[in-house]
């Protein structure tokens, strides 16, 4: 039986960032996670680009360009859509959630998704960073594995 699975050895990997501006405070802790966990595992800190949009309805646009443009081995999308904030969260959330997944399909390039979806600020800043552990970095190590499981798959 031949298993292949995704090292969290980063050496070498080229990753792009797209973060949204909208709840700043918060997408900036997972900013800090996700450059963290990369940094952990090796990957060379010249070797990550970060671009910024205004909302999380632009993340796939921006993912989208990094994708295609073949200097990324992964892209990590960070992001906060909180419900109480907005009486459109559906109509943000979900574009945004489905476009990304359809994007990595499309492209081969692996896109995490980052982007918080909750109902309350508090919840929000739990998982950026306090008791629920820190996303940016969590789908940043993920990242590296899908990089390094694709590296593999195409070998
Ligand atoms: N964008 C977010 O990233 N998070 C939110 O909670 C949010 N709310 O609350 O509306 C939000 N809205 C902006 C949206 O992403 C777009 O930037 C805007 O509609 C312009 O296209």
């Amino acid at each position: 039986m031949n298993v292949h699975e995704g090292s969290l050895n980063g050496a070498g990997l080229r990753v792009g960032i797209v973060c949204s501006r909208f709840n700043e405070f918060v997408v900036e802790s997972l900013l800090a996670g996700a450059e963290r966990g990369l940094r952990r595992h090796g990957v060379a800190v010249d070797s990550i680009d970060v671009a910024w949009v205004p909302g999380a309805y632009e993340i796939p646009l921006a993912a989208k360009v990094m994708a295609t443009s073949g200097r990324y081995d992964a892209v990590v999308t960070l992001g906060a859509v909180i419900r109480g904030a907005t009486a459109h969260f559906e109509y943000v959330a979900g574009p945004c959630a489905s476009a990304l997944a359809g994007i990595q399909v499309d492209t081969g390039v692996p896109v995490m998704f980052g982007v918080l979806t909750v109902d309350t600020i508090e919840q929000a800043i739990e998982r950026a960073g306090t008791k629920a552990g820190n996303k940016g970095e969590e789908v940043a190590v993920g990242a590296i594995e899908m990089a390094s499981l694709l590296q593999q798959l195409r070998a």
